[in-house]
């Protein structure tokens, strides 16, 4: 292979090994001014919050403020879902700020058979019904992105779109392992474009301000909020064990998992599916999609600090494994596709394995292993990581892994 020019870097994606520029990995035990960090109260109290604050002002973005207020309205349920196996539910929830709203709709299949259930909270792409071709599901009337596979034009969901995506959600699997599955349509929340005049952020908007500050949420932090709003709402509801919610996400809302658990610790478990650049994957690599070419091609999911390491990953204090680490000593599962070489499943690995060792700090286990698993053999600890066969995608594998990992060091069954 030939050397890159500097202008070339920026738009070709790196996929080779030795290309990788050396660097060091920021030590998740040692804070910025140089102390060591030995004992989980100094994690706790001093470099946890460090580095969080350094990925709430530099990364992600601020929540500017507090809601005013927020509501949940029963819109459906029935207990004959899924063959009478599971009970359904749709639940509106509402959003107050400022004299404005926000309404977001959660989609909630829960086994008969345990009571009350653990959860996996994800959002989904195309609309709640697009998961499942259960003809009860209600169609979401907010934007969405077009799609000529999907059948969705003009930015509206129908009925085209139902039950396009039941592959990615193992909702019978998931069930018949004694979790239920919350799901919301991630375009409720903040639609997927640039544009701020719209979803949550315009809520928290001061006087005359149009777009969120230098150090204010990008969309990803937006549908973290919205994760933890929907928390708020799987608290109220006796069905559900509320203190065993998985936040799960694909790709970028992989990325709002990851962050939705990092910024609220009342999600027991974090599942990373696919995540890639901005979610798991380490930065600092520069392998598939890079720091510069994801704020460019997605100026809206991060804060606009962010773009200060564009091209320039080496000056970053940190890199994706703190996120991780922020997890511990919380369950979190890593996982890539080998297909997958855009979100760089060799980076996620090992962003895993650098943020074990805040994991070991807790006494619970992580992957110490520097060499990656072989594809399809998950290592499975409370910080567990697999790289399967396939393409960028959540597949009925992935799924299987999820529900013996969630079964072993989430919601142990008494
Ligand atoms: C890609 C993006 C990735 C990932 C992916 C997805 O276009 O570059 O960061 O988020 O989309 O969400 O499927």
């Amino acid at each position: 292979s030939y050397p890159l020019s500097m202008a070339m870097a920026q738009f070709e994606p790196n996929y080779d090994e030795r290309q990788v520029p050396e660097f060091k990995i920021p030590d998740p035990l040692t804070t910025f001014d140089g102390k060591k960090i030995t004992a989980t109260s100094e994690w706790e109290n001093t470099r946890r919050p460090e580095l969080y604050q350094f990925f709430e002002e530099q990364v992600y973005g601020k929540v500017p403020g507090k809601l005013d207020s927020l509501s949940f309205n029963m819109v459906e349920t029935s207990d004959d879902a899924l063959n009478g196996k599971a009970q359904r539910k749709q639940v509106e929830v509402s959003l107050f700020k400022n004299g404005k709203s926000l309404d977001f709709n959660i989609l909630l299949y829960l086994p008969k058979s345990r009571k009350p259930a653990p959860i996996f909270l994800g959002y989904n792409f195309y609309g709640n019904h697009s998961i499942t071709d259960d003809p009860n599901v209600i169609v979401s009337k907010a934007w969405a992105m077009d799609s000529e596979e999907f059948g969705i034009s003009g930015h509206t969901l129908t009925e085209a779109s139902r039950g396009v995506r039941v592959h990615r959600w193992a909702l019978e699997k998931i069930i018949d392992g004694g979790f239920g599955l919350a799901t919301i349509y991630y375009g409720e929340v903040d639609p997927d474009k640039n544009d701020f005049s719209d979803g949550l952020h315009s809520l928290f908007y001061m006087e005359s301000q149009e777009i969120p500050k230098k150090d204010e949420w990008g969309s990803i932090a937006a549908w973290a909020f919205g994760m933890s709003r929907a928390l708020d709402y799987l608290e109220t509801d006796p069905d559900i064990d509320a203190s065993h919610v998985v936040s799960f996400g694909h790709s970028r809302l992989g990325k709002a998992a990851l962050w939705a658990g990092a910024s609220d610790t009342r999600f027991a478990g974090v599942i990373s599916n696919d995540s890639g650049c901005g979610g798991a994957a380490l930065s600092k690599r520069q392998v598939g999609e890079t720091v510069g070419r994801i704020n460019t091609s997605f100026p809206h999911w991060f804060c606009d600090n962010f773009t200060e390491y564009n091209e320039n990953e080496e000056a970053l204090p940190v890199d994706q494994h703190e996120l991780l680490a922020l997890i511990a000593p919380r369950p979190l599962y890593v996982a890539s596709a080998e297909d997958d070489q855009w979100a760089d499943p060799r980076g996620e690995f090992l962003s895993a394995h650098y943020a074990t060792s805040v994991y070991d700090l807790y006494g619970t286990k992580g992957i110490s292993d520097t060499k990656m698993p072989e594809v399809n053999s998950p290592v499975q600890n409370t910080l567990a990581y697999h790289i399967r066969t396939g393409k960028h995608d959540v597949t009925e594998y992935d799924w299987e892994q999820y529900i013996d990992w969630a079964k072993r060091f989430v919601a142990v069954k008494p």
